[in-house]
């Protein structure tokens, strides 16, 4: 009967270690958590890759830091994990570490922010934002709603708040902002600084533009964070945020659509967080032996504001209030 007993433990064990080899195992290096968009984005990718059978999560939160995150590339091949995904917190330095994953031959895909060596290097999938495409639409929402008031007749003071420095994003959207103010010459670069992505030194920034900045009509800020970090530097400065500084930020998270409800921002350019719905299939249709082109695959987004019908490359606005309950994150 001990006998038995011993052997059915065994047998189990066994089993156990063999079920456990078995599972793939995902990791990720994520680069922080310094927005409401990173901790939709964080949340929706790990419950992805947690809540399929047979994948295993190995996460691992840079800070905001890059070597952090060399680091954990490094302890993932040490690990022999198999697969990576990876968003880089800025968009140079990755070409060594990234060369050494390739050598490994571990398969990468690419998240959200898309390193500047992603034509060197080799990697199975990729999924991002269209930064340049956000930051133009953040213009053409202002200068359109301008035009729609009768505003485009005199200057308007325009305050860029920038992300962080050297991000895909930042760069993107900067690019985009630029490009996009061209077409609207009544629209006038008063300041230009980067917040950071988050709240404080959103308003922090904010803050300092008031005392020296003469007169800002508009801010466009980076991301929905900023913009309401913004709002709390406007309000104790005794202005009022969406009507005496108009306000458009973007990422599209659900602390933007209530600030746009409550009439305190006046639109938001969507980044899709949710990368999990791509995610999944694509693991899948790997192990299942196919593959995919380099192409960046940038999910399908929207503008919301607070009247809806503004015009703006690719789509028309939506009204916030009307899609507010819909909201996943
Ligand atoms: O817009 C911002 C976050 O890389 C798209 O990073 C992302 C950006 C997002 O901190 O809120």
């Amino acid at each position: 009967m001990k006998k038995l007993l011993t052997l059915v433990l065994a047998l189990v064990l066994v089993m156990g270690l063999a079920a456990n080899a078995s599972a793939l195992t995902i990791a990720f290096s994520q680069i922080g958590q310094e927005s409401d968009w990173r901790t939709a984005n964080t949340d929706d990718v790990c419950a992805a890759i947690e809540g399929h059978e047979g994948w295993e999560l190995v996460y691992s939160d840079g800070q905001q830091k890059q070597e952090n995150q060399i680091q954990a590339l490094r302890n993932f091949i040490t690990q022999g994990v198999d697969y990576i995904l990876f968003t880089g917190v800025v968009t140079s330095g990755w070409d060594e570490v990234l060369t050494e994953v390739n050598e490994a031959e571990i398969p990468l895909i690419l998240l959200d922010r898309i390193p500047d060596c992603a034509d060197k290097i080799d990697y199975v999938a990729a999924f991002g934002g269209d930064f340049p495409l956000e930051g133009r639409r953040q213009v053409q929402w202002v200068g359109e709603y301008m035009k729609s008031i009768g505003r485009d007749t005199e200057d308007v003071n325009v305050a860029i708040m920038e992300g962080t420095t050297g991000a895909d994003a930042q760069v993107g959207r900067t690019e985009g902002n630029l490009a996009a103010m061209e077409d609207y010459p009544f629209l006038k670069v008063v300041a230009q600084n980067t917040g950071n992505f988050t709240r404080a030194e959103g308003q922090a920034l904010m803050e300092s533009w008031l005392k020296s900045v003469d007169k800002i009509d508009v801010l466009i800020a980076q991301n929905d964070d900023m913009a309401l970090g913004a709002i709390d530097a406007i309000k104790a400065a005794g202005k009022v945020p969406g009507k005496d500084i108009i306000i458009v930020g973007c990422d599209s998270v659900k602390a933007a659509f209530e600030a746009i409800v409550a009439g305190e921002m006046n639109a938001t350019i969507e980044c899709n967080p949710l990368y999990g719905q791509f995610l999944v299939p694509t693991i899948e249709a790997l192990e299942a032996g196919e593959t995919f082109d380099k192409t960046i695959v940038h999910p399908d987004e929207g503008v919301f504001d607070m009247d809806g019908g503004i015009q703006v490359e690719g789509t028309v606005s939506v009204k916030a209030a009307d899609v507010i309950d819909e909201r996943a994150y």
